[in-house]
This record gives C-alpha cells, sequence and structure tokens, in this order.
C-alpha cells in the first residue's frame, strides 16, 4: 500500500510510524486508518522488529481527528460511533495490546483522539514544548479512543475529570509530574532520546515485555489472587524462554545481555 498520511521507516530494529499531514498539525482522517492498519500490519509482520515509535511530522503529535473532513452543518445525523468501531476503536486496542513495545514521542500538540492515542503506547516520551489536550469539550463531544479509561488509572479522577471538563493544554512537565510521560526532554535533543530509548527496547527480552504488557494491562480487572495466577503463567512462559537463560548467563558472566527477543 502507498501512503499518503502517513511514514513507515524501519532501520534495524526500530519501526518509527509517522502520522505526515503537517499542515493540518496530523489530523488523522478517514483515509489514515487504513494506512496505519497497514503499517501495523507490516511491522507484526517482521519478526526483526522489536520496538514501535509512534511519532507527528512537523510541530505536532496529532490534532486528533480531522474536523475540515465532513461538512457537519449539512451532513445530516452523523454517526460518529460507527467512526470509533470501525477506526479508533480497533487502533487503540491493538496498540495496547501491541505484541512488541510502544514508545509515543510526543513532538507537539496531541489534542482530542491524538492526545488518547499516544496514552495507548506503552512508553510517553515528550518533547519540553509538546503539551496534551483533552479538546473533546471544546466542540461539545466527549473524550474518546480510550481517555476515559486511561486517564483516571494515570492520573486519578479529580485530575481526569478537569482535564476533559476545562480541556486546557496540559504542558509537557505537567505530564511528567503527574505520571502521563515517563520522561520528556528538550526540544533540541528530543529525537536524539527517541533513539536512545527505542534502541533500549528494541535490545530487550522482546517476549518477556508482551508478558509484562500483558499482565500489566490484566491488573486493573483482577483481584489480587488471579493476578498472581497471571504472573505464575507468564513466568512458566518466560522461563522457558532462550532469553532468561542468557539473561543468567550474562548475570553469571559479568557481561550485558544479548538478548533476542525470544
Ligand atoms: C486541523 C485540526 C484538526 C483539521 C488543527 N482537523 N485541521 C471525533 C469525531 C469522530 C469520531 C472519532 O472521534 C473524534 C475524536 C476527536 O479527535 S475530536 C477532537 C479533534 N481535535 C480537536 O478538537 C483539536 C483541534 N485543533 C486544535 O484545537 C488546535 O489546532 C491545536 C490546539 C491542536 C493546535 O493549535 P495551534 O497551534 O494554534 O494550531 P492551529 O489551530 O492554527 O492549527 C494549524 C492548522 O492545522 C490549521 O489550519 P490552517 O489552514 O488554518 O493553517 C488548523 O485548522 C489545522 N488543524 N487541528 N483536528
Amino acid at each position: 500500500m502507498k501512503y499518503e498520511h502517513i511514514k513507515l521507516d524501519i532501520s534495524g530494529s526500530v519501526a518509527t510510524l509517522s502520522l505526515a499531514r503537517p499542515e493540518r498539525l496530523n489530523a488523522i482522517g478517514a483515509a489514515t486508518h487504513p494506512e496505519l492498519r497497514d503499517a501495523l500490519d507490516r511491522i507484526e509482520a517482521d519478526k526483526n522488529v522489536r520496538c514501535l515509535v509512534l511519532t507527528g511530522e512537523g510541530r505536532a503529535f496529532c490534532s486528533g481527528q480531522d474536523l475540515t473532513e465532513r461538512n457537519i452543518a449539512n451532513s445530516g445525523k452523523l454517526d460518529l460511533g460507527a467512526s470509533l468501531d470501525a477506526n479508533y476503536n480497533p487502533l487503540v486496542r491493538r496498540l495496547a495490546a501491541f505484541p512488541i513495545p510502544t514508545i509515543a514521542a510526543v513532538n507537539g500538540p496531541a489534542a482530542g483522539a491524538g492526545a488518547n492515542i499516544a496514552l495507548a503506547c506503552d512508553i510517553v516520551l515528550m518533547a519540553r514544548s509538546a503539551y496534551l489536550q483533552q479538546a473533546f469539550a471544546r466542540i461539545g463531544l466527549v473524550p474518546d479512543a480510550g481517555g476515559t479509561w486511561f486517564l483516571p488509572r494515570l492520573v486519578g479522577l479529580k485530575r481526569a475529570l478537569a482535564m476533559c471538563l476545562f480541556a486546557d493544554r496540559i504542558p509537557a512537565e505537567d505530564c511528567e509530574r503527574m505520571g502521563i510521560a515517563w520522561k520528556i526532554f528538550d526540544d533540541d535533543i528530543f529525537a536524539a532520546e527517541v533513539s536512545k530509548h527505542a534502541a533500549i527496547l528494541a535490545a530487550g527480552p522482546t517476549l518477556a515485555y508482551r508478558l509484562a504488557k500483558h499482565a500489566l494491562m490484566a491488573s486493573g480487572a483482577n483481584d489480587l489472587s488471579a493476578q498472581l495466577d497471571l504472573e505464575r503463567d507468564s513466568q512458566r512462559e518466560a522461563g522457558s524462554s532462550r532469553d532468561f537463560i542468557e539473561g543468567v548467563m550474562a548475570f553469571r558472566e559479568k557481561r550485558l545481555p544479548r538478548f533476542q527477543g525470544e
């Protein structure tokens, strides 16, 4: 598939998927979704790729749904739920369960669904000038793309409510303080730091990462006893991986491990 709204770069074991409509601050249109699906299929099928970086071209990360795509005033009764069912919800489900570590490299504004797509990634890194904005209330909508699920878990109910009702821009420094962003970096070193973090994850124990992600995501719905059972099952699988043997050998030989991801 030829991409017009996104760019995909695979360098070594890191795939960088960029939203690429900088003139609209990387708004996501109907044509963006099939491209994203195709790119994620390609990344998932490439067993050499062990980390996904999602970012935006130009000065923004993503401004959410393309608000110029439909003639709202004259298009009758719109079913926005259909768009979520067909496009955003599968995307968020897929990112949250993606089998390799994912980094949202939030290089600039991340608004509306764009903010919540970032939250669906495992690690959020932000440029100091970037911000997140639950912009939905400004246009009479409710937060979607997983925002009402991720936010209260990340920052607590009251902060989530304030973010969604005021719909203000939340600067990167506040995102870091509240635990939304893992780290923020000055704009001039942001790209280099993203590459550094991606390289670390891409050299990690990919299978153990996948199991850890799954267990952490499942923890919200499990009681302690069920979670302990899940940890047992996950550890059983990780314990029979080649990376476990390599990790222990490396520890005993006082050297860095060379994980193969399996
Ligand atoms: C845009 C957009 C945009 C098109 C900037 N679309 N052009 C909704 C419905 C359906 C189902 C699924 O779910 C959703 C979820 C959603 O995502 S709804 C929320 C959609 N997003 C927003 O409400 C955010 C809209 N954008 C903004 O509020 C601002 O652009 C932000 C705060 C992101 C950045 O502000 P500025 O830095 O001041 O930039 P700007 O506003 O001047 O934008 C630059 C250009 O990008 C401008 O075009 P122009 O031709 O005037 O230069 C904007 O119109 C365009 N743009 N966002 N979402």
